[in-house]
């Protein structure tokens, strides 16, 4: 029997945000691994399948370019992964490859299908619907439906029939049973990121553990967390780097430091090894870090942790379920700082009940801090989060128009804030939310220590993008090296 052939699929992600220059997006920008799919195609492969990764973003492919490329590999399976705002996108693409080949089953995941399957299923071009850990049911899809020139198993383009069928794990996932996620199938130059110190990078995703035990109110998790075996994490690594010529590791566990033990032994592993040139960036969380957990992370050369402030006002905070306290936070970036790495933090401005007073906090307190990267952005509920239904049931914060909350390609999270609070207009959010931005960018500290990071080697343009930004909207001028650093060249995508 020949092997089935699966290809696994993401559109561009970029041209989602359409917010640069008229829906043009950079050339040089920062590209990410589609990791979720790497992973289930390391399954696939094991289980005797042949797979292959299509990703429109390092190409910036269009929907139907993405389509033919895969069509043109002529597989039997193909999963789409998606989020909210690209899931129209997505279908967009599934549908041109229904169309292309009815007789390929088509299966649709990620996080989107995860919370909303039955809205994802209505849609003719899907056969399957894949909510949760997407291992073990693709496998059983792959067993049972026969895929290309197989017997009758998927739906005609378009069918107004029956919904698609949608799958769930059964029985419980092992995450450390898993195979290496496959990274042999991305060619890892396509990849780059900014290192802080020295610029564009080879980069790869990796994590150790999916899922997070706490449930914030403005995130879609994933009940429960699921741990990989260390060593296989460990292994990981060293293969991108010594096989794939990864220099900047981007550790994406929603809380890397959750199980201290375990970090602990994981980096001195990893210091083992000796990647001497390798950097690494991680998540945390402001209330698990301590002075030797930080000492240790700084030995293994992780070079920026990333932290979830959220907001100045401790009434956000209470009412955000985070657990995290404004001490907890002055004490992480003092840490963090002081371990000599970059604490990276991200405020939300647009809470339920956020008023001027507690948004200007938020600002104020994003100053206050031993803090030299700031992310500010405005609330987006997502579908699956405790914030979404509250702007459903206007309790605090409402979407300006009601039919946003079904319209998903509205939930970019830059742009058009699409909510506002009873004293907030979407307006008022992203004005504030500017403000935030330029003052943050313009405290002296911050421009020294981008300085600094010039100095030392990071000429990507597209990383002073914020700092320029604020300069720009204080001073009506270019940073003064602006014109010293890399070209970022504007785009649009490819048909
Ligand atoms: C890395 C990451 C990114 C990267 C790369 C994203 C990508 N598309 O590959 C970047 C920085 C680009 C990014 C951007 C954004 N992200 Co993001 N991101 C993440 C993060 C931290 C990890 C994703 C990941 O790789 N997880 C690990 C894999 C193994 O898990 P997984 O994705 O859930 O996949 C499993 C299942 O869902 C399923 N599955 C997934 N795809 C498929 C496909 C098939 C065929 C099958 C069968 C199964 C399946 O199987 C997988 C393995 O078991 C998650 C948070 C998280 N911890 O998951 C947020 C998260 C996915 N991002 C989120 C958001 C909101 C965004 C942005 C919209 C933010 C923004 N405006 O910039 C954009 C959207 C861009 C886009 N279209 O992807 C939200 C999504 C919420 C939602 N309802 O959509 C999340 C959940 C964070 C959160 N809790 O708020 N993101």
């Amino acid at each position: 029997m020949t092997r089935p052939k699966l290809a696994l699929a993401r559109v561009n992600y970029s041209q989602l945000y359409k917010v640069y220059d008229g829906g043009k997006t950079y050339k040089q920008r920062d590209i990410l691994t589609p990791y979720q799919l790497l992973n289930l195609a390391g399954t696939a492969r094991e289980q005797g399948a042949e797979a292959a990764i299509f990703d429109g973003e390092p190409d910036l492919l269009t929907e139907e370019a993405l389509a033919k490329r895969i069509l043109d590999w002529r597989p039997d399976f193909v999963g789409f992964t998606s989020t909210t705002p690209d899931i129209e996108q997505t279908l967009e693409a599934c549908r041109f490859v229904k169309e292309g080949d009815a007789s390929i089953v088509t299966i649709l995941g990620g996080v989107h299908a995860t919370v909303l399957p039955e809205d994802v299923a209505r849609h003719s071009c899907v056969d399957y619907v894949v909510a949760g850990d997407g291992e073990e049911p693709l496998a059983r899809i792959m067993a049972q439906a026969k895929g290309r020139g197989g017997a009758g198993t998927s739906r005609a383009a378009g069918d107004t029939m029956p919904l698609a069928k949608i799958v769930r794990p059964q029985g419980p996932f092992d995450l450390s049973k898993q195979p290496m996620p496959a990274h042999d199938l991305l060619d890892y130059r396509d990849y780059p990121f900014t290192d802080l110190t020295r610029g564009r990078m080879n980069t790869a995703s990796v994590m150790s553990s999916r899922g997070c035990p706490f449930s914030c109110s403005f995130c879609a998790r994933t009940p429960g967390v699921r741990y990989r075996d260390a060593g296989e994490f460990v292994a990981e690594i060293e293969y991108l780097y010594r096989e794939k010529g990864v220099r900047y590791f981007f550790v994406y566990d929603d809380v890397f430091v959750m199980k201290r033990a375990r970090v602990l032994s994981i980096l001195e592993h990893l210091r083992r090894l000796n990647l001497s040139d390798a950097h690494f960036q991680c998540q945390a969380r402001a209330n698990l870090l301590d002075e030797e957990l930080l000492a240790a992370l700084r030995a293994t050369n992780f070079v920026r942790v990333s932290i979830g402030i959220e907001s100045g006002s401790e009434a956000m905070l209470e009412r955000c379920n985070k657990g995290v306290t404004k001490p907890h936070c002055r004490t992480a970036c003092t840490l963090i700082r002081a371990a000599g790495m970059e604490p990276r933090a991200s405020f939300i401005i647009g809470f339920p009940y956020e008023t001027r007073a507690t948004a200007e906090a938020t600002i104020a307190f994003s100053q206050e801090l031993d803090l030299l990267h700031a992310n500010f952005t405005v609330m987006t509920p997502y579908p699956g989060t405790i914030v979404y239904d509250m702007a459903c049931r206007q309790e605090g914060l409402r979407f300006v128009k009601p039919e946003y909350a079904r319209e998903w390609s509205v939930f970019r999270r830059w742009g058009e804030p699409i909510v506002e609070t009873d004293e907030l207009s979407s307006r008022d959010l992203e004005a504030l939310r500017e403000r935030a931005v330029t003052e943050f960018y313009t405290q002296d500290k911050v421009f020294r220590y981008y300085e600094s990071l010039f100095r030392g080697g990071n000429r990507s343009r597209y990383f002073y993008r914020p700092l320029n930004f604020a300069w720009q909207r204080k001073f009506g001028r270019d940073i003064p090296f602006w014109d010293h650093l890399d070209a970022t060249e504007l785009i649009e995508a490819h048909s």
